[in-house]
């Protein structure tokens, strides 16, 4: 369930942000922020409490994920998106309703980001009937035609050439519609990665690639496995513009994606974004991340947290008080209760649902 009002999220901030000159943050680097990374926009206080609250939801609906995978409620792979979250909130924040969202297994994230309600995914997990995919799918598929959430896709990669489909389709249709495409440090070094690339940029479809460098494929770093580690040049040979961004600071995701998503919606073809971002949890539930040592992971929570920066700022810039802060955790807090609730209780599928949503009935193609 969305927190804030879905309709009057992206649009209109990113189109105010694309057309006025966008003001500069302030150069100061505060104690326990980022460091100021210059001609970073300012956010108004409105977009800075829709993105603090799209971001906390994630970041609190996945730690209670993981508490119920703990105890052995949820089966399966579960993929964490916490530490991520400025990546798709800034996305969307840039977004118009009825552009797609595509991606791969770390997914929860990008459900809520779209829109999805909380206790639908987290059905989904334990395997309930309440779930997106009645319970037969979980974590790693679940869609959503309404909310144009094209899934979660376990196969590395394969989401890049369903996107630049889905960009097909768009462009085919003219529906003005751009689809934003996911993957992974590791799914780009994918060869589908390349075929869906050229093609994208060879029939101007408007996809936008985001790449989510968290630094990490599982246990490889990604010094160990690319030989070129600017993703952001990975389009260079098919003449695909691309920037590297901080995914850690959801201002500086928004403004280019507004660039990126306008360079596709107005025919110029696909762009890729390169969000240098971080997990901070293991690569699945099941991974003790030993690649890695505790200091990194600590020195980023400490340093770059895409939530604590948005407090920090509301906090001094915009003079939320404590209560502010904590009706907005206690409003989070009761949405991701409720589904975790939910999904302990709904019961599992019936029996005889085995035999459904297996084949596409002629009746239904
Ligand atoms: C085609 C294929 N190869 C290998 C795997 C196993 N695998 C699952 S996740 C993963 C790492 C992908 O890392 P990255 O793209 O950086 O995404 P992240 O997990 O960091 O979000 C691998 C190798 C797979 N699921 N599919
Ligand atoms: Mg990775």
């Amino acid at each position: 369930m969305a927190i804030a009002a879905r309709k009057t999220k992206a649009g209109a901030p990113a189109k105010a942000a694309a057309k006025a000159p966008a003001k500069t943050a302030a150069k100061s680097t505060p104690k326990g922020a980022a460091k100021a990374i210059p001609n970073v926009p300012t956010f108004t206080k409105e977009e800075e409490l829709h993105a603090y609250r799209e971001m906390l939801l994630i970041r609190r609906f996945e730690e209670k994920a993981g508490q119920m995978y703990g105890m052995g409620l949820i089966g399966g792979f579960c993929h964490l998106y916490i530490g991520q979250e400025a990546v798709v909130i800034g996305m969307q924040m840039a977004s118009k309703d009825g552009d797609q969202v595509i991606t791969g297994y770390r997914d929860h994230g990008h459900m809520l980001a779209c829109g999805m309600e909380s206790r639908g995914v987290m059905a989904e997990l334990t395997g309930r009937r309440g779930g997106y995919s009645h319970g037969k799918g979980g974590s790693m598929h679940m869609f959503s035609r309404e909310k144009n959430f094209y899934g979660g896709h376990g196969i590395v990669g394969a989401q890049v050439s369903l996107g630049a489909g889905l960009g097909f389709a768009n462009w085919y249709r003219q529906d003005g519609r751009v689809s934003m495409a996911y993957f992974g440090d590791g799914a780009a070094n994918q060869g589908q990665v390349y075929e869906s690339f050229n093609m994208a940029q060879l029939w101007k479809l408007p996809v936008v690639f985001v790449i989510e460098n968290n630094r990490y494929a599982m246990g490889t770093s990604v010094n160990r496995a690319s030989a070129q580690t600017d993703f952001s040049k990975r389009g260079v040979s098919f003449g695909i513009p691309g920037e590297q961004v901080d995914g850690m600071d959801v201002r500086a995701v928004r403004e280019a994606a507004s660039r990126a998503i306008e360079h596709a919606r107005s025919g110029k073809g696909p762009y890729i974004l390169e969000m240098q971002t971080y997990r901070y949890r293991g690569h699945s539930m099941s991974d003790p991340a030993k690649y890695r040592s505790k200091d990194e992971v600590q020195r980023m929570r400490e340093e770059h947290d895409p939530i604590e920066q948005v407090r920090g700022r509301l906090t001094r810039e915009h003079k939320l008080g404590e209560d502010e802060f904590k009706a907005i955790d206690a409003k989070v807090r009761e949405i991701v209760n409720d589904a975790a609730e939910f999904a302990t209780h709904d019961p599992e599928p019936d029996v005889s649902e085995l035999w459904t949503d297996i084949l596409l009935e002629p009746a239904q193609a």
